[in-house]
């Protein structure tokens, strides 16, 4: 239960495999999570995450982008369809387009992303294979909230996985997909039980300013200075 008293309506926006919308579906079944999955968004027509959606029983729309002139226009179809769904929570999972003031200014403070980096590090596409190519031991996805800064909002949790010797970005992109749907309903757990929220530009756990991003160990999630 939320601070409310009812249930955290939760509206997830995707473009592809949904792995990490699986994973909240899971984590929603198994009881580990209180939301309430209100209706699962893509703006691609062919997207095995609405087939993941309708066996869960969720509500699936499609807005398709090429079907609008510019992105903010786009961006105020998908408003018109979410908010008959009256969402508290929009969940970015693995949506590929980028949103304008539109839309961000519509749901703010709401809406979580998770970015297949270890941000600050490499915001933007193609994260794998920047991290391969900087010789990088570590590499691993963030959770934050999404503002207009491309990559750029309040961090909230990281979890990280070592680059192996013969990774491709493939074989990475995989490893980091483990960890996300570990770290994601984490993140979402503690928004719906109204401990996380967005505040002046950063993110708040328990009232106190996040400075750093909370980081998953593999079982636990703690604070970087703990
Ligand atoms: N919108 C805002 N305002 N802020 C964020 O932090 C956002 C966002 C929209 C999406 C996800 C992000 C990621 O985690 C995300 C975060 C798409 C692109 C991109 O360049 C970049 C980053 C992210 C998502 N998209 C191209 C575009 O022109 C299209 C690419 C494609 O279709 O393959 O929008 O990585
Ligand atoms: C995830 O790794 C996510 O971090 C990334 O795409 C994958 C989606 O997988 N997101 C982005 O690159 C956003 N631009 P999924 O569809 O199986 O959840």
């Amino acid at each position: 239960m939320s601070k409310s008293g009812s249930r955290t309506s939760t509206a997830v926006l995707i473009s592809g495999s949904g792995t990490n919308l699986q994973a909240f579906i899971d984590a929603t079944r198994s009881g580990e999570l209180d939301l309430d999955l209100r209706v699962v968004l893509s703006n691609k027509r062919v997207a095995a995450g609405l087939a993941r959606a309708r066996s869960a029983g969720i509500r699936t729309e499609c807005v398709e982008h090429r079907d609008y002139p510019d992105r903010e226009r786009f961006d105020a179809a998908l408003i018109a369809v979410l908010d008959r769904f009256e969402p508290d929570l929009i969940i970015l999972a693995g949506f590929m387009r980028i949103l304008t003031p539109v839309f961000i200014d519509h749901y703010a403070g709401r809406i979580f992303n998770i970015h297949p980096s270890l941000l600050p590090r490499y915001p933007g596409l193609d994260t794998h294979q920047r991290a391969i190519d900087a010789g990088d031991a570590w590499h691993g996805s963030t959770v934050h909230f999404a503002t207009e800064e491309l990559d750029g909002g309040p961090r909230v949790i990281q979890g990280r996985v070592p680059v192996m010797p013969d990774d491709t970005a493939e074989s990475l992109a995989g490893r980091v997909l483990e960890i996300e749907h570990q770290i994601y309903p984490r993140a979402a757990a503690l928004y719906a039980s109204g401990r996380l929220r967005y505040r002046d530009g950063a993110a708040w756990l328990d009232d106190q300013k996040l400075e750093e991003p909370l980081q998953f160990d593999g079982k636990n999630v703690r604070s970087r200075d703990q």
